[in-house]
């Protein structure tokens, strides 16, 4: 038996990877222990697992998961309880938005934001694409990454054509297993390729994304950095909803509103209605980003739908 590491799935094929040797096709040997997590994949790239040559093919089983130190998932569909691990045993986890051509929203970055927080996995929030920022997105790039510096949240400035925010990119992810993410056309598999030319990833213009509605990468793939490191290409995300979190944890993932909430008058406060709320203050003295302030609530109100937002 030998350990290896899940850098691909395909279906029912899972690359598994052994130190240095050429990677193995597996497929899952009967049923696996499952964490009780109701996922739509059993395995996910990242994970640890315990597989056996089969002699005469080139392939092998996993007969065994080993325990994830941490994972991070993104709803199966919009109505579905069904979660798709998207990745496991992350060191960190980079959300790369564009400012322009896709546009992403405010309330995805802090849908993954909060998301990395339930999970525990350190998220850093890459703006690509600035070499098409005109004046008014630089500006507006300028003020989120002061409002998320000052959160806690580390961000870098890249683009691939300028060549600009790569090597700090290389340095960040140096010695650690990193996953990108963020909407289909961001350019995730370009700044990979840039870091990294040797990996030749699929790439495609985002007007061509849009005639045939399909992601240019289809599914997450790990790869070694020849700068150290490794890095989790995913297909771009479009949900990104929190999953079974208790409506009373949300703000417990939005680390601004947490801090705050502990000089709100009743120690359960919710930050909707309630007399003496200290987020509600800070909100009114622009102590608390407004936009923060309704992605918690559009997460809050998300059963209800009062709050739902489109373009995700
Ligand atoms: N101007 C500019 N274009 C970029 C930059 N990075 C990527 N692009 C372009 O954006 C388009 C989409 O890039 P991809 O790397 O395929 O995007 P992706 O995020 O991997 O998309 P999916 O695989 O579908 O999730 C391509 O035409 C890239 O050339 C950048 O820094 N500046
Ligand atoms: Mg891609
Ligand atoms: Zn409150």
């Amino acid at each position: 038996m030998e350990t290896g590491i899940v850098i691909k799935t395909t279906g029912s094929w899972h690359i598994v990877r052994e130190g240095n040797k050429e990677p193995v096709p597996c497929r899952i040997k009967g049923r696996l222990r499952t964490s009780g997590l109701r996922s739509t994949n059993p395995v996910a790239v990242g994970d640890r697992v315990k597989f056996y040559r089969l002699e005469r093919e080139n392939t092998g089983m996993i007969s065994e998961i080993l325990d994830r130190k941490n994972y991070i998932v993104r709803k199966a569909s919009k109505l579905s309880k069904e979660v798709h691990v998207l990745a496991a045993n992350l060191d960190q986890a980079f959300l790369m938005i564009s400012l322009v051509t896709p546009r992403t929203t405010i309330r995805f970055i802090d849908r993954f934001l909060a998301t990395s927080e339930a999970y525990q996995i350190p998220a850093i929030i890459i703006f690509n694409k600035t070499d098409i920022y005109d004046e008014e997105l630089k500006g507006e790039m300028y003020d989120l990454r002061k409002m998320y510096g000052e959160i806690g949240y580390e961000s870098i400035a890249t683009s691939a054509v300028e060549k600009i925010g790569i090597d700090e990119l290389k340095e960040k992810m140096k010695d650690k297993i990193n996953l990108v993410a963020g909407n289909s056309g961001v350019g995730k598999s370009t700044i990979i390729n840039t870091m990294d030319p040797s990996l030749d990833l699929k790439t495609r213009p985002v007007s061509e994304l849009h005639s045939t509605g399909k992601h240019t990468t289809t599914f997450s793939e790990m790869f070694e950095l020849s700068s150290g490191g490794f890095i989790i290409d995913t297909p771009g995300i479009k949900g990104f909803g929190i999953i079974d979190m208790d409506r009373k944890e949300i703000s417990h993932f939005f680390p601004d509103i947490f801090a705050l909430s502990k000089d709100c008058q009743y120690y359960n406060c919710m930050h909707i209605n309630e007399p003496n709320c200290a987020v509600k203050e800070a909100l009114q003295e622009n102590r608390l980003s407004e936009s923060r302030y309704e992605s918690y609530l559009s997460l809050y109100f998300e059963d209800r739908g009062k709050y739902r937002t489109s373009g995700y």
